[in-house]
């Protein structure tokens, strides 16, 4: 199922803020690419964010996976984004009950919702799991991402299970943003962002059950929009030589798609 509107197009049907401004910036800075920079060192990601900003249009992180975390950190990286241009997700995949992710977004530690452009969330728990974000996502127009298919071998996000993730979409579109997925199916509307995990050159998946699709298999055949890439661009030699040609290859195959 092919989407024949172009990001500048797509940017105008949005409903969420976050969606009209990720489609925007994509089409000026050409780019497609989203890294996800799942390092355990606060600097590390910020070298990265440093050498690579300029190729992406999201940086992915895990931010509970750094282990000399700080609100500094979050600062030297919303600098590094704002002069490179490129928005953060921070990809914690909420799933409990509104009035817990509600705390879990705003609160704690990490205080999520003062600084991710986007956010994934689970539907397992029904789409009033959205109400919880309601408040947080007023502070930067920021928008939800809900994971309507995963790329590990065995995901249960399958079936009727993804139908109901789009429909919650769907009905929710002044807070949902867009879908991860895996592919574009047609009930996915022109105004959700739809990105996709799961994307590497030189391998088909990993001893836990990561499974692997080149960016042009994702972008030209299953025809989502962004493609999401961690180990093989963060754990190459050359991060930056890397992501020029991810960039270049899923941006090239975005272009090589029929707009009218
Ligand atoms: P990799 O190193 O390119 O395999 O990293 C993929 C990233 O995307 C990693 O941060 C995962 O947590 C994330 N991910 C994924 O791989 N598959 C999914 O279905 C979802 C997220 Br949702």
């Amino acid at each position: 199922v092919a989407s024949n509107k172009r990001f500048e197009e797509r940017a105008k049907i949005a409903v969420n803020p976050m969606a009209t401004k990720l489609f925007n910036l994509m089409a000026s800075k050409k780019t497609n690419l989203a890294v996800a920079a799942d390092l355990t060192n606060k600097q590390e990601i910020l070298n990265l964010a440093e050498s690579i900003g300029s190729e992406i249009c999201v940086l992915k992180t895990h931010i509970d996976i750094i282990e000399d975390y700080d609100q500094t950190f979050i600062s030297a990286l919303e600098a590094i984004a704002s002069k490179h241009n490129f928005l953060i997700f921070e990809d914690r995949k909420f799933a409990d009950i509104g009035n817990t992710v509600k705390y879990q977004f705003e609160n704690g530690v990490y205080q999520i919702s003062k600084w991710a452009h986007m956010v994934t969330v689970h539907g397992v728990a029904g789409s009033a799991i959205i109400e919880g974000f309601k408040d947080g996502l007023k502070q930067n127009g920021s928008g939800l991402l809900l994971l309507a298919q995963m790329s590990s071998k065995g995901s249960m996000c399958v079936g009727e299970y993804t139908n109901q993730m789009i429909e919650m979409a769907n009905n929710n579109k002044e807070q949902v943003m867009g879908l991860i997925c895996q592919e574009r199916l047609q009930s996915m509307t022109d105004n959700l962002v739809l990105m996709t995990p799961g994307v590497q050159f030189n391998s088909t998946g990993d001893k836990m059950g990561q499974q692997y699709n080149t960016p042009e298999y994702i972008i030209k055949e299953k025809n989502t929009d962004i493609i999401i890439v961690g180990r093989g661009i963060y754990q190459n030699s050359q991060p930056k030589t890397e992501a020029i040609k991810y960039r270049a290859a899923s941006w090239n195959a975005y272009e090589s798609k029929n707009f009218n």
